[in-house]
């Protein structure tokens, strides 16, 4: 590559790491590079959770990062657990998509899937959190770091093996809990998780919805 081209935009077709300052959502970065690409921000002007909601983080105050990945039907629990494990031995899991340090929501799991790849964005606080959130407060690479070889890890094991180690960092198995599918609310005993990352509350089952533990 010659010297004029040295600052050149992501290059299609390569897998790398793309560190960006500030971007609207590493989402949409990511979702034009291939598998194995990595984007990481600074800031998002933009930064999104599930169903249009925001994800907020001042500037340098939280890990933000997409990983571009292969399609895998258990994709947004995989990391879960690598977010999880890579955060410390005392975050837990809150189903679907949520990292808990207390009781408290930490940082989020958004998986955005195409049929040929999957964009799974982790935020994470590190510095600062909004008022009833959780921070980490740990350097930023090295989180970041520990997340990229967990999440290598955790996308590479059997779903049998994801979902085991999902149930023993699961802050809402056993737990009480109130699920809103799209306005519908069901109140029960949060009781397993399905073979396919759905959640069973008094033995129905819940594929997609948002919950409060009770
Ligand atoms: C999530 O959505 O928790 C997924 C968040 C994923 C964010 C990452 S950052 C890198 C990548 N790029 C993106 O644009 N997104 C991903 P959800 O479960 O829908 O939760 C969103 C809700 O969490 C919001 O409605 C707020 O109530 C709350 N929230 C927003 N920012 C937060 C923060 N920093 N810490 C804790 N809670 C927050």
């Amino acid at each position: 590559m010659g010297s004029h081209d040295s600052v050149s935009l992501p290059i299609v077709g390569e897998a790398q790491v793309v560190r960006l300052d500030s971007v609207g959502s590493t989402q949409d970065v990511a979702r034009e590079l291939p598998v194995g690409s990595i984007v990481i921000a600074d800031h998002q002007t933009s930064g999104r959770g599930r169903l249009d909601r925001r994800w907020e983080a001042p500037p340098g105050a939280a890990l933000l990062v997409s990983f571009v990945l292969a399609p895998n039907p258990v994709l947004s629990l995989a990391a879960g657990v690598a977010a999880a494990e890579a955060c410390g031995p005392r975050v837990r899991l809150k189903w679907p998509n949520d990292l808990l340090l207390g009781e408290r929501k930490l940082g989020g799991i958004l998986v955005e899937a195409t049929p040929d790849k999957a964009v799974c964005g982790i935020g994470i606080n590190l510095t600062w959190s909004p008022p009833g959130a959780a921070q980490l407060d740990q350097p930023r690479d090295e989180v970041f770091e520990r997340l990229r070889g967990k999440i290598e890890a955790w996308t590479a094991a059997a779903p049998g093996q994801v979902l085991r180690r999902w149930r023993v960092l699961s802050a809402t198995l056993g737990r009480r809990v109130r699920v809103d599918v799209s306005g519908t609310i069901t109140e029960g005993l949060a009781e397993e998780i399905g073979p396919h990352g759905e959640l069973i509350v008094d033995g129905k089952t819940i594929v997609a919805g948002s919950v409060t533990h009770l």
